[in-house]
C-alpha cells in the first residue's frame, strides 16, 4: 500500500488531482500506477474510504482530511474502487476506474 499524507512526498508516476470540493468526492480513470491525490478544498472533515459503509474494502483509507489536508494513494494494481466519506457515506460517493497493466 503506498499512501502518503501532509508533507510526506508524493511517489513518482503521473499524479491525478480529485479536489474535494462542494461535497463531492470525484470519479477518475487512470492508467495503473498513477497516484491520486485528494484534498480538502473547502468544507468539514472528510475521509477517503475504499469500499462502501456496509463493506469497506481497506485497499485505501484516509482518515481526518481537514480543510487543506492533502493525500495521496498510488494504484498499481487494475480494477474499480468506488469510496465514500464516512461522515456524509450517502452523499458523498465516488469511483476510481484504474485500467492498464
Ligand atoms: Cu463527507
Amino acid at each position: 500500500m503506498k499512501f502518503a499524507c501532509g508533507s510526506a512526498k508524493i511517489p513518482v508516476g503521473g499524479t491525478v488531482e480529485a479536489p474535494i470540493l462542494n461535497s463531492v468526492l470525484q470519479d477518475r480513470t487512470i492508467d495503473i500506477g498513477t497516484t491520486v491525490v485528494w484534498g480538502n478544498v473547502s468544507g468539514p472533515q472528510r475521509t477517503v474510504t475504499a469500499g462502501t459503509p456496509v463493506e469497506p474494502t481497506g485497499v485505501f483509507v484516509i482518515e481526518f482530511l481537514s480543510r487543506g489536508d492533502i493525500c495521496s494513494f498510488t494504484f498499481t494494481k487494475p480494477g474499480t474502487h468506488v469510496y465514500y466519506c464516512r461522515f456524509h457515506p450517502t452523499e458523498m460517493t465516488g469511483t476510481i476506474t484504474i485500467t492498464g497493466g
